[in-house]
């Protein structure tokens, strides 16, 4: 049944199915966006219990499990947004957003914005390094050293004009495979920054060659992998906002080519576009290794 305004004053119809009765229970100054998307989903979720005979207490186990997410989610850690990733949601969602948005196919592609952006990330000189307080009694240390990285690149528009002033937010895991906030002996804000664009559009700093790391295994998602049995393995990977004012903020990810999880993401964030290859770096003691990489966006 094409549902419309008109229709849900109407008393539903007596051979109206349960779930044309649940979508019809919608009042006439319901939220216009609501009335759009709401049937669809009571459909599909009806259609869902429906065709897997879900009883109560597997509904049961999936309310608890939903709420264990959501007492776990903060500004330092989303397991809710986790749970999404893990069901390929947030790569889709994003998918469906670029779609409409993108205006052009030279605009860099997005990708998926994750559970562990911060605001607030230090706004640094261009040239600086995001790799805070690194010295030999770091465990990871030598492996810091190896992957040492300059990363440098333009902010363009889609006819390849340099933007000045835009914002390259940057952020990527430790070595240990944690994002500071999940790791006390890391120190505040470490593997994070903002740099302008100059006047030539652009951006520098160091970093390192990210590597791969497990998603978080230790909470509901974690729990909800294992019962799969799917691995946790995201691909190394760097993750950037970058803006600029008129310009559609661009949230994405780069991925190093080296990496064997680039085909089997546990969150499906992976496009091709954004599988960067670094090269061998000589004589600069700061970074073994570089990167280029110009970001493309579109108006908005
Ligand atoms: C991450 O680091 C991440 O980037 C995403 C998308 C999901 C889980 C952990
Ligand atoms: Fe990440």
């Amino acid at each position: 049944m094409a549902f419309t305004t008109n229709s849900i004053s109407k008393k539903p119809p007596q051979d109206a199915t349960f779930t044309d009765r649940v979508i019809a229970a919608t009042g006439p100054n319901a939220d216009r966006r609501l009335v759009e998307v709401m049937p669809s989903l009571v459909r599909h979720l009806h259609a869902f219990a429906r065709e897997v005979n879900l009883t109560v207490a597997e509904w049961t186990a999936a309310v608890d499990f939903i709420n264990e997410c959501g007492k776990m989610s903060d500004d330092r850690r989303n397991e809710t947004q986790l749970l999404c990733d893990i069901v390929g949601l947030e790569s889709l969602v994003d998918e469906i957003t670029s779609k409409m948005l993108a205006s052009s196919t030279s605009e860099t592609p997005s990708a998926i914005l994750g559970p562990f952006y911060r605001h607030d990330a230090p706004l640094l000189p261009n040239g600086s390094s995001i790799v805070r307080n690194l010295s030999p009694e770091v465990p990871w240390y030598e492996q810091a050293v190896a992957d040492s990285a300059l990363i440098t690149g333009r902010v363009l528009t889609s006819s390849g004009t340099p933007i000045q002033g835009a914002i390259v937010d940057v952020w990527h895991a430790a070595p240990n495979g944690l994002y500071e906030q999940q790791d006390e002996s890391q120190p505040d804000m470490n593997f994070r920054g903002r740099f302008e664009t100059d006047a030539e559009g652009c951006y520098t700093f160091y970093a390192l060659r990210p590597v791969p790391y497990p998603i978080p295994n230790d909470g509901p998602a974690g729990r909800l992998l294992g019962l799969l049995d799917r691995h946790p393995y995201r691909p190394g990977h760097i993750h950037f906002v970058v803006s600029a004012p008129g310009f559609r903020a661009l949230t994405t990810q780069l991925y190093d080519d080296r990496d064997e999880y680039i085909s089997k993401d546990a969150v499906f964030a992976v496009k091709n576009e954004l599988v960067v290859k670094f090269s061998p770096r000589e004589g600069d003691p700061n970074a073994r290794w570089s990167l280029k990489y110009d970001f493309v966006l579109g108006r908005g």
